[in-house]
């Protein structure tokens, strides 16, 4: 093929080309979200419509593009981590990224209206991404462990706060204050002395967020078919197929980690 004599502006494209060996961690965060939840009336402090659409658009990530082993995510954010052997894009990190934004917008744009009903969306809502490359499992562990500890941490302080001006009639101003200094232990123990609350029964999507990975799943269904001999028949077929399940667990400790031993690959 001939080259025009404009070609060479391709030499100024820069390589980013993620390291091989390495687990690719693409993290979406909503862009200005507190404003976004205000404005779409989200219920405080977590509101289950909002959180529902995020999984959602995360899983049509994973079943739409190649190579995600595992996504977590929370409040206003999701983590996909691409197979550390995924060459899809020839590792180029602006392509993944890219592509997992723009899948991830667009279906929580076209997924809206089945979380939230007759409520408008009322201006496009956008993401930012970012790459980062993990090279051990133990990395990529306590990344993810990061993300989920950052949601306790979260979880706890809004549950206190809410709950202080809900069903204890401070105002905001005070709900901060009486926090202010807090230890987690202190917000349990309010919680639990003041409000008859155990932390450790609310919602668990709203304290582990939710963690998608790929399963095994048996479908069964059934048909009804026309033999020879005897007739119509209705008959079940049971086949096992991969699917996106959603999990709302700790994934800090050692056992969601044994239960799921492909997820990750083993250091070599
Ligand atoms: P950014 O990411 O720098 O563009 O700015 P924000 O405002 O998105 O800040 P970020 O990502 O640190 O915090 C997430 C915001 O989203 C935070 O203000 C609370 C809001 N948000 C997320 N999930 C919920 C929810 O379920 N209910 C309510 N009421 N707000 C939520
Ligand atoms: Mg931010
Ligand atoms: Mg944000
Ligand atoms: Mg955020
Ligand atoms: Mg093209």
């Amino acid at each position: 093929m001939a080259k025009s004599k404009f070609e060479y502006v391709r030499c100024f494209e820069t390589d980013d080309t993620c390291l091989r060996n390495c687990y690719i961690v693409v993290r979406l965060d909503g862009r200005n979200f507190h404003k976004f939840a205000e404005q779409h009336n989200f219920m405080k402090p977590n509101d289950d419509r909002a959180l529902g659409l995020m999984a959602r658009s995360a899983r049509s990530v994973m079943e739409d593009l190649e190579d995600i082993a595992i996504a977590y995510g929370q409040s206003d954010e999701f983590s996909f981590v691409f197979k550390r052997s995924t060459n899809w894009f020839k590792r180029r990190g602006s392509k993944l990224m890219t592509h997992v934004a723009s899948q991830f917008s667009s279906s929580y744009v076209f997924y809206w209206k089945e979380y939230f009903g007759e409520q408008p969306l009322i201006y496009p809502p956008g993401f930012d991404g970012r790459v980062v490359l993990y090279p051990t499992n133990r990395n990529l562990k306590d990344y993810l462990s990061w993300r989920q500890a950052d949601c306790h941490i979260n979880n706890l302080y809004n549950t206190a706060f809410w709950t202080l001006v809900h069903k204890g009639g401070l105002s905001t101003t005070q709900a901060e204050e009486r926090l202010n200094g807090t230890l987690s232990a202190d917000k349990n123990e309010m919680l639990f002395s003041e409000f008859n609350m155990n932390y450790n029964n609310e919602s668990p999507l709203h304290r582990k967020g939710t963690t998608l990975i790929w399963e095994k799943v048996d479908e069964t269904s059934t048909k009804r078919i026309t033999l020879p001999k005897e007739g119509e028949k209705e008959v079940t077929f049971t086949r096992s197929r991969r699917k996106v399940t959603a999990h709302n667990c700790d994934i800090i400790g050692d056992l969601f980690w044994e239960e799921h031993p492909d997820i990750l690959e083993e250091d070599s």
